[in-house]
C-alpha cells in the first residue's frame, strides 16, 4: 500500500479530484491511499490565519512557518519516519515520466501545496526534500500539480492499472509518442480505418505502428528524440571500442564536434542533426574489423564493415530503427563523394575532411581541390577557409 499525504489549504479540492476515476478505484481496492491534511487546522492564530505580510515589503501574502511545520510533524508522526516531502513550485525540477516511475517506488510521500506568494523559506529548509514543478507556467496553487503528480505516480504502481495496460508504459520509455488508434466502425463519414490494421498480420501491424510513432514524434515532439543521455553513452561505448587507440578516439571526437557545429550553423533541424551526430560518433567504427581481417583499413573496407558494427552498437543502446537505417547508410557511404544526398551526408563528409586535412598532412593543393570539389555548406566552407587559409 502506497500512502500519499497532501498538505493543503484546500483539502476538498484534492479529495474530490482523486476520489473519481482510476485513483479512486485504486484507493477502494486498498492499493494506494491518499489523505489531504488541512494546514489551517494547525494554526495557533485565534482568527485562523495562516499567512502574513512579507518582511521587506512586496506584493501578496506569505504562508507562515508554524502551521506548515506542525502540520508536517503531525503527518511525520503518523507515518512513523522521515519520508520524501515534495514542495510544488514553479521553481522546482520539471516533473516527467521518469520521475513518476521513481516516485512510484516510495511507500509514503508528502506533498506540500503552497498558496499566496509562497511559504516562509525557513520551514521549507526544515522539511522539504524535493522541489517539483509540472511545467513552465504559473498556477494559483500547488493543488493541481499535486493531483497531477499523484495521478501519474499512482498509475505506475503495480495493480492500479490492469496488467495488460500497464505493459504499454514501456513504449514511453523509448521516448516515442503513441501511434494512432482506431475502433469501429470501419468507415466513418467516408474515412476508412488503415487497411493494415484489418489484415491480422501482427508483424506488419507492429511495424506500421512503430513507423507512425516515429513519424509522429519527429513531427510533433522532435525534442523527445534529442538524447536522453544516449549520445554521451554512445561516445563512451565508442571510446571503449577503440580503447587505447588515441588517434582514432581523438579523430572521432573532433569529427563529432565539427559536424555538430556545422549543423547548428546551417540551422539543420533537430532530428537530422541528431542523426548526423550519431553517425559522426560511429563513422569510423568499421576500421577495427577491417584491420583485423585484412590488415588494412581502406575507405572501401570501412564502408563494408562499418554499418554492421554501428548497427550492433546502436541496437544495444535502443536507438530507433529509422535512425539506425540512416546512420548505417551514412557510415557505409562516408568515403563516397560522387552523389552526396542529404545535408547530414554532406556535413559528415565535410567534418571528416576538416579533420583529415590536418591529420593526414594534406598539401595546400590537395586541400584546395577538396575544398572546391566537395565542400558545399556555407559554414563548412568558411571553416575550411579559416583553418587552412584556402
Ligand atoms: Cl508545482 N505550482 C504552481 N503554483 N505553479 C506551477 C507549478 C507548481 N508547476 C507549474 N506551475
Amino acid at each position: 500500500m502506497k500512502n500519499y499525504y497532501i498538505m493543503t489549504l484546500f483539502p476538498d479540492m484534492i479529495m474530490s479530484g482523486l476520489k473519481t476515476s482510476i485513483t479512486g478505484r485504486a484507493k477502494k481496492n486498498g492499493i494506494i491511499n491518499f489523505e489531504a491534511v488541512n494546514i489551517r487546522d494547525f494554526t495557533n492564530d485565534k482568527h485562523g490565519h495562516v499567512d502574513d505580510y512579507p518582511y521587506g515589503g512586496g506584493a501578496g501574502m506569505v504562508m507562515q512557518p508554524q502551521p506548515v511545520y506542525d502540520c508536517y510533524k503531525y503527518i511525520e508522526n503518523k507515518i512513523g519516519k522521515r519520508t520524501r516531502v515534495v514542495y510544488l513550485t514553479p521553481q522546482g525540477k520539471v516533473f516527467n515520466q521518469q520521475m513518476a516511475k521513481e516516485l512510484a517506488h516510495e511507500d509514503d510521500i508528502v506533498f506540500l501545496c503552497g498558496h499566496y506568494e509562497g511559504i516562509d523559506e525557513r520551514v521549507l529548509e526544515m522539511i522539504v526534500t524535493d522541489y517539483v514543478s509540472i511545467g513552465d507556467y504559473v498556477l494559483t496553487g500547488g493543488e493541481l500539480p499535486a493531483m497531477v503528480m499523484i495521478d501519474s505516480i499512482s498509475r505506475m504502481v503495480k495493480g492500479v492499472l490492469s496488467n495488460e495496460v500497464s505493459a504499454q508504459d514501456e513504449s514511453f520509455s523509448d521516448n516515442l509518442l503513441e501511434y494512432p488508434q482506431y475502433t469501429r466502425p470501419e468507415e466513418f463519414m467516408g474515412s476508412m480505418v488503415p487497411e493494415v490494421l484489418l489484415s491480422g498480420h501482427h508483424a506488419n501491424i507492429e511495424k506500421w505502428r512503430h513507423n507512425l510513432a516515429v513519424a509522429r514524434t519527429v513531427e510533433r515532439r522532435p525534442d523527445l528524440f534529442s538524447d536522453n543521455g544516449k549520445t554521451d553513452k554512445l561516445i563512451e561505448c565508442v571510446i571503449e571500442y577503440f580503447e587505447g587507440d588515441v588517434k582514432r578516439i581523438q579523430h572521432m571526437i573532433k569529427v563529432y564536434s565539427l559536424a555538430s557545429h556545422i549543423a547548428k550553423m546551417e540551422k539543420v533541424d533537430e532530428r537530422t542533426r541528431y542523426i548526423l551526430e550519431t553517425a559522426a560518433i560511429v563513422h569510423d567504427i568499421g576500421i577495427k574489423i577491417s584491420e583485423e581481417k585484412h590488415g588494412n583499413c581502406s575507405g572501401k573496407l570501412q564502408e563494408r564493415y562499418g554499418p554492421r558494427e554501428a548497427q550492433k552498437l546502436l541496437l544495444k543502446l535502443c536507438y530507433d530503427e529509422e535512425l539506425i537505417e540512416r546512420v548505417k547508410y551514412l557510415v557505409g557511404h562516408h568515403h563516397t563523394y560522387e552523389d552526396i544526398t542529404g545535408i547530414d551526408y554532406q556535413i559528415l563528409v565535410e567534418a571528416d575532411f576538416l579533420v583529415n586535412m590536418h591529420e593526414e598532412d594534406m598539401t595546400e593543393e590537395q586541400i584546395k581541390k577538396v575544398y572546391s570539389t566537395i565542400f558545399r555548406t556555407d559554414s563548412g566552407m568558411k571553416m575550411c577557409e579559416q583553418i587552412y587559409s584556402v
